[in-house]
């Protein structure tokens, strides 16, 4: 029988607690997989554990407030010791796609401020390949139609084509916390690459993709055959 896909989350979060030590900074993920870490953590300074967390979005922000963990901001403690974040693919290299939980900003301002970052997820988030998942662009919502144009230029030289598609929610566009669209790139397959990255960067109408290179330090993801750690 197939296991259950929060007992897989649960699984993956409670390991990544072995890496938490009393006087840490921590960033705090967004997602299913990181709100379980989120609790989790809650319980342990419920029983004395002495950490700050510095949350990935305004919705890890009033979860983890409303269950006792102490917060800070990154102005607060701009040098954080371990993020722990959930991915929507985990691919060779630990090369990651994020941002389909639309807090890929802040999640790469937080990984990149942290000395260490440990991916949690289910054994479903790992791929030989990454962009079977759309990848999630966050760009600026002035001249949006001429960004999209500069992405699928980017794309094609590539070798990737596809849809790019706006992220809606209720009907509109959704609008992240740091007020900007989210379009989606389904490209298929995409060469985990600081080229390609670098290039999508260089558009200016782009504030930051969902691609995640080089920032996670570890794995842990579970499975059906218990939980592994994939090193970088
Ligand atoms: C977040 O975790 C996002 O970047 C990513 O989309 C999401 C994965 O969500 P879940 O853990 O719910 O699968 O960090």
């Amino acid at each position: 029988m197939a296991a259950d896909p929060k007992a897989l989350k649960i699984a993956a979060a409670r390991a990544a607690l072995d890496y938490v030590q009393d006087g840490m900074k921590l960033g705090l993920g967004t997602g299913s997989t990181a709100e379980e870490f989120v609790r989790l953590l809650a319980e342990k300074v419920a029983g004395g554990l002495k950490v700050v967390g510095v949350p990935t979005s305004v919705r890890t922000e009033e979860l983890a407030r409303s269950l006792g963990i102490p917060l800070a901001t990154l102005d607060d403690e701009p040098s954080l010791d371990l993020t722990v974040d959930g991915a929507d693919e985990i691919g060779p290299h630990l090369a990651l796609i994020k941002g389909g939980g639309g807090a890929l900003l802040r999640e790469k301002i937080v990984a990149a401020a942290s000395s260490r970052m440990i991916v949690i997820a289910d054994e479903s988030k790992v791929v030989e390949t990454l962009g079977a998942f759309p990848l999630p662009i966050e760009v600026n919502p002035f001249g949006l139609k001429a960004t999209v144009l500069a992405i699928e230029h980017i794309g094609r030289q590539f070798g990737l084509t596809g849809e790019i598609r706006l992220r809606m929610k209720d009907g509109k566009p959704f609008v992240t916390d740091g007020g900007h669209f989210i379009v989606d790139a389904s490209f298929g397959r995409i060469p985990a690459t600081k080229a390609f990255a670098d290039e999508l960067n260089m558009i200016p109408g782009v504030v930051e993709h969902g691609l995640f290179i080089g920032l996670a330090s570890l794995a842990i993801v579970a499975g059906e055959g218990g939980v592994r750690v994939i090193d970088g």
